[in-house]
């Protein structure tokens, strides 16, 4: 029931039951369409704040995406229902709301489109979306197919709910000027100020048809009647009823009463978004709603998406792994780099990794987002909670929370960036900040590296504080008295020191160098005297002095973040990591992966905070969360861990047994922020998909297998060869794009000590392709010892 087709470039599920939230998505720079295999949609778009223009039947908050979210009778979708003239039978594809058994049922997950071929009762509905590159609206082609061996009189009835837009003022109509059901509405405000902000917000919803309906309803209670959505009472006449919304709640559904001949079929095609005013339907109409207009569309989308097609093509013995690796991973990775998840003011942790990611694709942003966020930096060096990036952007909801671990991304979003590219000379660049004052980004970086060390971020021990969270958001209690340290943050600062004190040896700063080496050596030693717990690291001190993440703690006894950094920062010697590791491994491995911490809190620990209320297992409260598990996989990585490594890295994407899938209840097409944990505590729905697709899980993930598993990490004068690969694998063959070249790797297994890299039949001193230059190619031989 699943499977890639297309070579990769498409994933099918073949049941509308097996996954019932499985879905896909679709973005470009304006717009984001989430869409479930049973139909059930989340569209988004910016203006600049996020909104929607197809709504729940009452009025919705304007929250981020939810996980693992439930979807109903009326949760907006997109629908398309099949009547037989004759008989009157009644069916919907691609399978809500009715839900007939179907004879097929596949749904399509492409790069660039979404499609479903269903089958029932004689007739085949083909349905695929898109979205085009530029502009915030849904493209739609339907085709109907007569496949039952005679002749058939049928109507077909797109529904495309667009729920309760808004309490002041919402109606909707069929505008035959315009061809299709146009709702209109006012955004509710109160403060008169919001006047003036809300006159450019698009609250029009259109549905417009290429092909003149016979008849519509544009009002929901009309359409749905006595009947319910299971068998709409509009649909049991012979005809539509012409219906508007005045101030009742919208939709948008047409009939086409049509007579097919066997094997005759008719494609329809349809336009579903947001706009200002009739203009603006007018010109969408008039770009997309045409055969040459949607294929020029879908040709320019796919353009768009391929430019993140990332730098890595993998062959190895794990065929569904190459497909994940090849073609999903650098799109959700590119995906995160060029839209910044379509938040205005993205949480500058999240900012800083979603961009280190698109070094790999398109390092050009990455240079860009580093110059945006230092120019924002503080006086004092620290990092602004949130990074705005459009005019009249506010901080926001977790934004106003303040958290103390912004500045140790910048060494590490900027470490990849060189490594990709070699562009030192960046390190020069001034910045004009916020704060007035014209910096290099080399003194800019310099100053972030001082606030961490400074008393303004760490107690007279030496210890980070925590204040109302670090990486882990909803760590809110530990120091919100002020005193709270972070365990994780402390050898996360030693981390970044590291980083920034290497970064400045190759770039000749041997005496910044110095300094900041001395200082990762100092934070490494306190994090040690303080957080040491005999077989790994505490995950913290509270503000009355209590260290948790310990032994004698019942739940969040072992967190995997402070062990992963200590492995990254080099607070842990190597007899401490292989206590850590098997405390790991015994502590925290599931066969879904590897627990944030375990074990899961079960009420509020109130010197901890609002991670401790979540249900066991989901989110934060001790669930598998990759971006906590990608960071143990690369620290594995940096110490030659290959095996371990890459048991939890393949454990990131679900399959390939059916039971897994079935399982985790997610294509693998992206990673989701989180699989349900409490492994032992909640066995029923451990390993359950969250849904969710943004996560800065990628940029770490097409990392591991970048540098890691296939060992091709850049360094300032070329490439370093050192591929990792598990005991089990004899052989793989890669392609990576490096500065502009093309370099091929053959690794495979043979009789050497130590790994063997050869180009041009010699060896390769130290496994670096030096000299390498845009437009060539370079085949390199790599044996690895058995
Ligand atoms: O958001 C993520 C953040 O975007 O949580 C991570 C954090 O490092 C990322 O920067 C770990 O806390 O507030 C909450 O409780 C939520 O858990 C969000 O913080 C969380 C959601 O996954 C967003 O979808």
């Amino acid at each position: 029931i699943f499977g890639p087709t297309d070579n990769g470039d498409r994933f099918e599920l073949r049941s509308p039951t097996a996954l019932p939230l499985a879905g896909a998505f679709l973005w470009n720079q304006k717009m984001m369409l989430q869409i479930t295999c049973r139909g059930y949609a989340t569209a988004q778009f910016m203006q600049p704040e996020p909104a929607k223009y197809a709504k729940a039947p009452n009025l919705e908050m304007k929250t981020f995406m939810q996980p693992e979210q439930n979807y109903y009778a009326h949760h907006p979708g997109r629908f398309i229902y099949i009547k037989d003239e004759e008989t009157n039978e009644l069916f919907s594809a691609p399978y809500e709301p009715v839900r007939t058994p179907l004879d097929t049922f596949v749904f399509s997950a492409g790069k660039n489109d979404i499609r479903w071929t269903v089958e029932a009762k004689g007739i085949k509905v083909e349905m695929k979306v898109t979205v085009p590159t530029s502009d915030v609206v849904e493209l739609w082609t339907v085709r109907v197919t007569n496949v039952s061996g005679r002749p058939r009189k049928i109507s077909v009835y797109p529904y495309f709910p667009i729920g309760y837009l808004s309490w002041m003022n919402q109606s909707a109509e069929y505008r035959k000027d315009l061809g299709g059901v146009v709702a209109s509405s006012i955004t509710p405000y109160q403060k008169a100020e919001d006047y003036f902000k809300n006159k450019s917000l698009k609250d029009k919803t259109y549905f417009l048809c290429e092909t003149q309906p016979e008849a519509w309803e544009a009002r929901q209670s009309a359409f749905e009647g006595e009947g319910g959505l299971h068998a709409p009472s509009s649909i049991q006449e012979p005809t539509l009823s012409n219906s508007d919304a005045i101030y009742e709640t919208p939709t948008a559904a047409v009939q086409y009463r049509i007579a097919l001949r066997d094997g005759e079929e008719k494609e329809y095609r349809f336009l579903f978004g947001p706009a200002l005013d009739d203009e603006e339907i007018k010109a969408v109409r008039s770009k997309y709603l045409s055969k040459e207009g949607s294929v020029q569309a879908a040709q320019d989308y796919a353009a768009y998406v391929d430019l993140g097609s990332g730098c890595l093509k993998i062959e190895t013995p794990d065929k569904e792994l190459d497909n994940f690796v090849n073609n999903w991973l650098p799109r959700q990775a590119y995906y995160h780099g060029d839209v910044n998840r379509l938040t205005t003011d993205p949480q500058t942790r999240n900012y800083l990794q979603d961009n280190m990611g698109m070094s790999f694709i398109k390092p050009e942003v990455t240079r860009k987002a580093l110059v945006t966020a230092l120019s924002q930096q503080e006086k004092n060096g620290s990092m602004p909670d949130g990074i705005l990036l459009v005019e009249g952007a506010e901080l926001k909801y977790i934004n106003q929370v303040p958290h103390t671990d912004h500045c140790i991304w910048l060494p590490i979003a900027l470490e990849v960036y060189l490594a990709e590219t070699g562009d030192y000379s960046f390190l020069q660049e001034p910045i004009k900040g916020s704060d007035g004052e014209n910096y290099t980004v080399c003194e800019r970086l310099s100053h972030a590296m001082d606030w961490l060390l400074s008393p303004a971020a760490r107690d007279e021990r030496g210890l980070s504080y925590i204040a109302q969270g670090d990486w882990c958001d909803p760590m809110n209690m530990v120091g919100y008295k002020g005193k709270g340290v972070s365990g994780w943050l402390t050898v996360a600062t030693g981390y970044a020191l590291n980083l920034w004190a290497t970064i400045c040896e190759t770039s000749g700063h041997l005496d910044l160098a110095t300094q900041y080496r001395s200082g990762a050596e100092e934070v490494n030693a306190v994090a040690n005297k303080h957080f040491w717990d005999g077989d790994w690291f505490a995950r913290g001190i509270t503000d009355d002095n209590v260290t948790f993440g310990i032994k004698e703690d019942r739940e969040g006894r072992i967190w995997l973040n402070p062990q992963a950094w200590s492995i990254l920062g080099g607070a842990a010697s190597p007899e401490q990591r292989s206590k850590m590791m098997k405390q790991v491994e015994e502590q925290l491995n599931t066969p879904y992966g590897v627990l944030m911490f375990a074990p899961p809190y079960s009420k509020m620990r109130e010197d901890v905070g609002r991670v401790t209320q979540k249900f066991p297992g989901q989110g934060e409260n001790g669930s598998v969360y990759n971006h906590a598990a990608v960071f143990y996989i690369y620290s594995l990585y940096t110490v030659g861990e290959a095996d371990r490594a890459y048991e939890l890295l393949r454990k990131l994407i679900p399959g390939p047994s059916e039971e897994d899938y079935l399982r985790r209840g997610q294509l693998p097409i992206y990673v989701p922020n989180y699989y349900r944990g409490a492994w032992k505590e909640l066995p029923r729905t451990a390993g359950r998909s969250s849904q969710l697709f943004n996560t800065g899980t990628v940029s770490w993930a097409y990392r591991c297998f970048v540098e890691g598993l296939c060992g091709l990490r850049g360094e300032k004068d070329g490439l370093r060869v050192q591929p990792q690969l598990p005991s089990k694998w004899d052989k793989i063959r890669i392609k990576r794009k490096f500065r502009g070249a093309e370099v091929v790797v053959d690794v495979k297994r043979g009789d050497v000590k130590e790994t063997e890299v050869r180009y041009e039949g010699k060896v390769l001193e130290g496994g670096m392709l030096t000299g390498i230059r845009k437009g060539e190619k370079y085949a390199l031989e790599v044996t690895i010892p058995r």
